[in-house]
C-alpha cells in the first residue's frame, strides 16, 4: 500500500461520514418559539401516530405487516394503484370524534401522514391532482378538517411527510426501494422533484395555520442524493419558526432538525437493525411504535401488543427522556379501529391515575434497566418498577439525599437503605402493581 499522509486519512474518513446532506441548515439557530415548542414537546410525552391513505383500502392485502407499503411489496404498477383514490370514500370520518377520543386517552398531539411513500396527498394540494380533494369521491380535505378540530380542542398536529415518492416521475434516479413497480418513469429531473416537495411543504405550512412540525421519512431510500435539506429546512423555519423538524433518516440529527426519532425502538437499542446511531443530547427524542405489526390499516394483523407492554414501553421511553408516538391505522371508512380505541382508552385510564409520573418529566437519574426506569420533575424522582418479583431492589450508582420515599398508589412509605454504592428499596410483593409500581422519591 502506498503511503497516505495522516491528514488525508482524516479527510477521507470525514468525507465518508459526512454526506452533502450532513450540512443541512448549517448555522441554524432555533427561534425562541421553537425552543418553547421543544419544551412543550418534552412535557407532552405522548402522541398518536396516524397512517391513513388510499392504501388503507387494501387492508394489507392478506399479509401481516403490509399496509402503506403494499404498492412496493406487491409491485403494483402506478397505473393500477392510481385506481385506488377512486374507491376512497371515508364517509364515517368524524374529526371531532377522533380528537375527543385522543383527549380522553391522554394523548397530547397527533402526527398524521400528509403524504406517504405512495405519493398520494391526503390534503388539498394545488400543485398536483393526486390528492384527496381532486382524486377521490369523498372530495374533502381530511387534513384540514382534522386541523380545525385539533385547534378547537387544543391538540397539536404534526405532518408526517415522505421524501421518498414511488409515484412522482421526477423522483429519479430511483432509490433502493420500488424497483418492482414496473411503470415508474425511467428519466426525470431530481431538482424538479425537490421543488415539488418544497411546494407541497409550503402548502402544508400556509393553508392550515400553525402546525406542530414536520416528521420526515424516506431519506434512507437515497441516502447520498442531494436533498437540498438546507433549503427545505430553512423554508419550513421561515414559514413557521416554531415548527419542529425531525427526520427518520436513521442518523444523528442534522443542523436544522429540532427532534430525533427512533422507529420501533427505545433510544439506543437497535432491535430493528437500522437504528445504530447514538442518542442526541441536543434535541428532544421520540420513539414511535405500532400496536400490531402494521402502520397502516391491516385487516388480518392481530399481532397486538398488550396494554401492559405498551404502557411499559411508554414508561421506559420516558426514562430515556423520549416521547412515545403510538400508531393507529384508520380504516378506509374513516373510523379508527375499535380494538385500537379500546387500547388507547386503557392506556388513558392508567395515565389518568399515574400521568404525573410521565407528563412533564425528563429522563431520570438512573438509565432504564431490566427492572424498570426513572423519570424526574424538579426535586421529585419517579422510580418505575416494571419488571420485579418483589423484595429488595438495588439501584447501584445512585446516592440521592432523600426527604421521603413513598409508593405512588397508596402513599405508604418505602423502606430505603443506603449503601456505599447506591440505595436499596424494599418493594413488598403485595405492593406490586400490574403495570408499573411507581415509587416517588422527594429529594432534599
Ligand atoms: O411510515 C412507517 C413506515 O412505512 C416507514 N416508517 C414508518 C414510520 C418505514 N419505511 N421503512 N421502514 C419503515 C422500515 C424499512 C426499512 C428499509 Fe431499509 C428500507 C429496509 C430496506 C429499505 C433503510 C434502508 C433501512 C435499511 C435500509
Amino acid at each position: 500500500m502506498k503511503f497516505i499522509p495522516t491528514n488525508s486519512i482524516v479527510i477521507i474518513l470525514i468525507a465518508g461520514f459526512l454526506s452533502i446532506n450532513s450540512f443541512a441548515q448549517e448555522g441554524y439557530v432555533p427561534a425562541e418559539e421553537n425552543l418553547e415548542n421543544r419544551e412543550w414537546f418534552l412535557d407532552a410525552k405522548y402522541g398518536l401516530f396516524v397512517h391513513w391513505g388510499v392504501y388503507s383500502i387494501m387492508g394489507g392485502g392478506g399479509d401481516q405487516g403490509i399496509a402503506e407499503w403494499i404498492m412496493e411489496r406487491k409491485s403494483i404498477p402506478i397505473v393500477q394503484y392510481e385506481k385506488l383514490p377512486g374507491f376512497f370514500n371515508p364517509v364515517d370520518f368524524d374529526p371531532a370524534q377522533w380528537v375527543s377520543m385522543v383527549k380522553r386517552a391522554g394523548i397530547k398531539y397527533i402526527t398524521i401522514t400528509s403524504k406517504h411513500h405512495d405519493g398520494f396527498a391526503m390534503y388539498d394540494s394545488k400543485i398536483s391532482d393526486y390528492n384527496i380533494v381532486d382524486a377521490t369521491p369523498y372530495g374533502k380535505d381530511v387534513i384540514g378538517m382534522l386541523k380545525e378540530e385539533c385547534d378547537k380542542q387544543g391538540v397539536k398536529l404534526f405532518f408526517y411527510h415522505s421524501q421518498l415518492d414511488w409515484h412522482h416521475p421526477d423522483y429519479f434516479p430511483h432509490g433502493r426501494t420500488g424497483e418492482g413497480i414496473r411503470d415508474r418513469s425511467q428519466s426525470g429531473d431530481w431538482n424538479a422533484y425537490i421543488d415539488y416537495m418544497n411546494t407541497q411543504l409550503t402548502e402544508l405550512l400556509t393553508q392550515y395555520g400553525e402546525v406542530g412540525g414536520i416528521w420526515f421519512d424516506g431519506m434512507w431510500d437515497k441516502p447520498d442524493a442531494e436533498w437540498r435539506l438546507g433549503e427545505t429546512y430553512s423554508l419550513i423555519h421561515e414559514l413557521q419558526p416554531g415548527a419542529l423538524i425531525g427526520s427518520n433518516h436513521h442518523k444523528m440529527p442534522y443542523p436544522g432538525e429540532d427532534f430525533m426519532m427512533f422507529e420501533r425502538d427505545l433510544p439506543g437499542e437497535n432491535s430493528m437493525g437500522f437504528n445504530n446511531t447514538g442518542i442526541s443530547e441536543e434535541v428532544p427524542l421520540e420513539m414511535c411504535e405500532t400496536m400490531n405489526g402494521s402502520w397502516g390499516f391491516n385487516i388480518i394483523d392481530q399481532n397486538y401488543k398488550s396494554v401492559k407492554a405498551l404502557i411499559q414501553t411508554m414508561v421506559r421511553s420516558a426514562g430515556y427522556g423520549a416521547n412515545f408516538l403510538l400508531n393507529t391505522g384508520p380504516m378506509p371508512n374513516g373510523q379508527i379501529q375499535p380494538e385500537n380505541v379500546d387500547t388507547l382508552m386503557a392506556i388513558g385510564q392508567w395515565l389518568e391515575l399515574h400521568g404525573e409520573s410521565v407528563y412533564g418529566t425528563r429522563k431520570g437519574p438512573v438509565k432504564p434497566q431490566e427492572w424498570g426506569a426513572t423519570t424526574q420533575k424538579g426535586n421529585t424522582v419517579y422510580v418505575h418498577v416494571l419488571n420485579h418479583d418483589g423484595g429488595t431492589l438495588e439501584i447501584a450508582g445512585y446516592t440521592p439525599k432523600l426527604k421521603s420515599a413513598l409508593f405512588f398508589d397508596d402513599g405508604s412509605e418505602v423502606d430505603v437503605k443506603k449503601t456505599k454504592e447506591g440505595i436499596i428499596l424494599t418493594v413488598p410483593k403485595e405492593k406490586l402493581q400490574d403495570m408499573d409500581t411507581v415509587i416517588v422519591l422527594t429529594l432534599k
